[in-house]
């Protein structure tokens, strides 16, 4: 199915988000294949060169506000529980203004997914830290370079009870797709983070592509916190795992209440 829309793409040329648009093309295309409708799903987006994503995807959705794009996709998924919900948002969108939908969400176990955009800058607003910019990273407005140390959103996903935790690399397509798809069908909160480069503010990630190795699908939350913590935020070093480095299943946000069980049961769709 053609997911492109008419809007003209304006996003850098090379700017890996257009790689995680064809990735998420690939990954719901195979869904309907498998049987899913196109209107199962809904995409919700925050602002930021991420968030464009959503003019761009040909599907329905809403076009939230920035940091608040989670919060917007679980409305949703309340609303109507039935729906695939996808969220797509930035760094700066999830891990600044929006920290506490994302640890909220990770606890919630919702049946929906989040896929961040992470560049490690504000990319938008041209070029700010964020809080997984690296340890003395130059902005505009941090001319001295960033001093405060990066959080690790993979531990951070893991400690508040994501059920569903991965990885991935923006410039690897297929893998990428395949991670999005397997995330999708993932019942419960499902954390996609994508290391994307900036390559206009903050294109360094590009010299550690060559650390990346993939990993087997892993349940266990020692080895996932190992994994989290070969790569380093602050100082860009160690070898970079991508995969799904958790996954588990635990009842969800919706299986614990009663009117949503029933709203699950009669199979409403986008019209009640
Ligand atoms: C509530 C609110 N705060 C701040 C802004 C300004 N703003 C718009 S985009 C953006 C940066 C987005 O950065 P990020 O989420 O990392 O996405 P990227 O542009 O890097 O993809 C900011 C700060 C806004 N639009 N709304
Ligand atoms: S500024 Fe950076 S993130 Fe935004 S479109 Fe250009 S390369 Fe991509």
């Amino acid at each position: 199915m053609n997911l492109s829309t008419d809007y003209k793409i304006t996003w850098c040329p090379g700017c890996p988000n257009h790689m995680i648009l064809e990735s998420s093309k690939r990954a719901f295309n195979s869904l309907i294949k498998k049987g899913y409708k196109k209107n199962d799903f809904v995409i919700v987006a925050g602002i930021g060169c991420h968030g464009k994503i959503f003019d761009y995807l040909n599907l329905s959705g809403f076009y939230g506000l920035h940091g608040r794009a989670l919060a917007s996709a679980f409305g949703i998924k309340i609303g109507n529980p039935n729906l695939k919900v996808v969220c797509y948002a930035g760094d700066g969108d999830t891990y600044s203004e929006g920290m506490e939908h994302f640890i909220h969400a990770c606890r919630n176990n919702s049946d929906m997914t989040l896929i961040v955009h992470d560049n490690q800058s504000f990319s938008l607003t041209t070029g700010q830290i964020t809080p997984t910019s690296q340890l003395g990273f130059k902005s505009k407005i941090e001319p001295n370079g960033n001093e405060i140390h990066p959080l690790n959103p993979i531990k951070l996903a893991l400690v508040s009870g994501a059920s569903f935790v991965a990885r991935c690399d923006a410039r690897n397509i297929e893998h990428t797709a395949k991670i999005i798809k397997e995330a999708i069908e993932h019942k419960g909160f499902a954390f996609v983070e994508i290391l994307q480069t900036c390559i206009i503010f903050n294109p360094s990630l590009d010299h550690a592509r060559k650390y990346m190795y993939k990993v087997d699908n892993g349940s266990n939350m020692k080895r996932a916190m190992k994994l989290a913590d070969e790569w380093d935020y602050a100082t860009r070093n160690g070898r970079i795992p991508i995969g799904v480095l958790y996954k588990h299943t635990r009842q969800t946000f919706e299986e614990k209440h009663d009117v949503l069980v029933s709203l699950m049961k009669k199979k409403v769709g986008w019209k009640g």
